[in-house]
């Protein structure tokens, strides 16, 4: 495949919003894509039923998707729970398993829940101002515990793509449920 090149360019990211302008996509989820992924089904669907609303949604500024270039993109994943358990993102490994990601937290908190194909499992607290690297190999998913919106500016390999089907198979290892004392991360077996 011929790269098309790609000219330098700037964009400006509001640092409070995690709104990046120029973006060239647009990506809504809403509770209806977390559906096999929560630990209370039914309170998904009451939330379905109730408008599906958006959990979260990522601006991107597109490139060629091919070794060598960078994705830059934010997420901005509002606050809510299904049940007990925050909103969160589905969560994907790189199809490339080499390639890595940062984030850089802007506004709001969270925690990145991470594992890789050995079983073994991390989490990191997101902030602002908090760089949180995934590397390679790295399953991640990324959770609001906060009271308002969590967004984060991510910078991935352009050839990265994203696997979802495998984690979607296995689930990730840990839930972050709400409780009274704050937010509690829980295997997930323990969860249901
Ligand atoms: C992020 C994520 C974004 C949305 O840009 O894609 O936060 O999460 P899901 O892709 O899991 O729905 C990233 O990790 N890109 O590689
Ligand atoms: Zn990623």
């Amino acid at each position: 495949m011929i790269a098309i090149p790609v000219l330098p360019f700037i964009l400006t990211v509001d640092l409070e919003s995690g709104w990046m302008e120029p973006h060239t996509s647009r990506l809504e989820r809403r509770a209806s894509a977390l559906r096999g992924q929560v630990a209370d089904a039914p309170a998904l669907e009451r939330l379905v039923a109730d408008g599906d609303p958006v959990v979260y949604e990522v601006l991107q500024r597109d490139v060629p998707e091919v070794t060598g270039q960078l994705i830059c993109c934010t997420t901005v994943i509002q606050a809510g729970t299904v049940g007990a358990e925050y909103f969160m993102t589905k969560g994907h490994y790189h199809a490339d398993r080499t390639a890595g990601e940062v984030y850089l937290g802007l506004r709001g908190r969270g925690l990145v829940l991470l594992q890789n194909e050995d079983g073994d499992t991390e989490e990191l607290a997101l902030g602002r101002g908090g760089l949180a690297y995934v590397p390679p190999g790295w399953a991640h998913r990324t959770v609001n515990t906060g009271e308002g919106p969590l967004s984060f500016l991510a910078v991935y390999p352009g050839q990265a793509g994203h696997d979802y089907a495998t984690i979607e198979h296995t689930g990730f290892a840990h839930r972050v449920i709400s409780t009274s004392g704050g937010p509690v991360v829980r295997p997930k077996e323990a969860g249901r």
